[in-house]
């Protein structure tokens, strides 16, 4: 099949590429950065910025992907420091990607949306139909990305997809997120022994290995369409504290250092956030389920960052 994927070079896409290429497809990314070395050769690559629609356009009428995986974003934390830089790539990247897919005939969007789309006060877990009322402009953008799709798909029928992403754990650097501090606990804690956490120890969100998260992405994109009663899914894993966190990476990593510092503006961000969310809806329709536990997690992602370094 030939994919597109935008943002493409960035956390996630940079493994989803890989999952991709390992299945046989014909893969191009646009990504406003140059081809990270982790990239794999066999994907084409178009530099661009997703809210420059004439740009998104001709790529789209250039490679006539069958599937648009649209995951370019600025994350919650590089949100509140640039907002109209995140209004711009978020809405606008995300209007121009579905346009693109409508004018185009391009047949499924997959979308990747965030925990972000909520805000505070909700049940514990937080149901997948709830109100969306988040305070961040990443969550406002992702709130509204989310319908944009849903109108695409029910007045045209661009096939729109999405999952809310917890907070991604991987051995690639991350870009912008509040969330990142539960991985630079394991890389910095790994290759520097010593890692100063941006948020307190008992701050508590949804998480989730990088592995399963790709799995969301591509069982949701094959998933009969007839099953689906939702556009857009929870799909959880585990929520443990920064310091349960801390003490996984303790029992692996002799003598690491792992200290609290808290950040007002990400620590507001997170507490904004809900501690755990229920995917019950993604495990009724597509038959979702996460395989990683925290420490089984940890134990595969500390073998990830050794080799790596070898
Ligand atoms: C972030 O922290 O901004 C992201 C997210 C939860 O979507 N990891």
């Amino acid at each position: 099949m030939r994919i597109l994927v935008t943002g493409g070079g960035g956390q996630i896409g940079t493994e989803l590429l890989h999952v991709l290429a390992s299945q046989g497809h014909e893969l191009s990314v646009y990504d406003i950065a140059r081809r990270p070395s982790a990239a794999p050769g066999s994907a084409a690559w178009h530099r661009g910025d997703v809210s420059n629609r004439s740009e998104v356009f001709d790529v789209v009428q250039e490679l006539k992907p069958e599937v648009i995986y649209h995951l370019a974003a600025l994350l919650s934390a590089t949100g509140e420091t640039l907002p109209h830089r995140a209004y711009q790539v978020n809405m606008d990247g995300t209007h121009n990607v579905l346009e693109a897919a409508r004018t185009f005939g391009v047949r499924q969007v997959m979308f990747a949306s965030t925990i972000a789309v909520f805000g505070p006060h909700l049940p514990d877990p937080v149901p997948n139909e709830v109100s969306l009322r988040p305070t961040t402009m990443y969550g406002i953008t992702k709130v509204a990305g989310e319908m944009l799709g849903e109108y695409y798909d029910n007045t045209w029928g661009v096939d729109f997809r999405g999952v809310r992403f917890p907070g991604l754990i991987s051995a690639g650097e991350p870009g912008g997120g509040t969330t990142d501090y539960a991985l630079f606990m394991y890389v910095h804690g790994l290759r520097h022994g010593a890692y100063e956490c941006f948020v307190g120890p008992d701050s508590t969100v949804p998480m989730m290995y990088m592995p399963d998260a790709l799995r969301a992405l591509v069982e949701l994109s094959a998933a009969p369409k007839e099953k689906l009663k939702r556009h857009v899914y929870n799909i959880a894993a585990f929520s443990p504290t920064a310091d349960e966190f801390a003490d996984a990476v303790r029992a692996r990593v002799p003598n690491v250092q792992l200290t609290y510092n808290a950040d007002p503006m990400r620590q507001s961000i997170l507490d904004s956030w809900p501690a755990r969310v229920d995917d019950a809806a993604a495990r009724h329709d597509w038959g979702w389920k996460a395989q990683y536990t925290l420490d089984s997690m940890s134990d595969d992602l500390i073998a990830k960052i050794k080799a790596m370094d070898e």
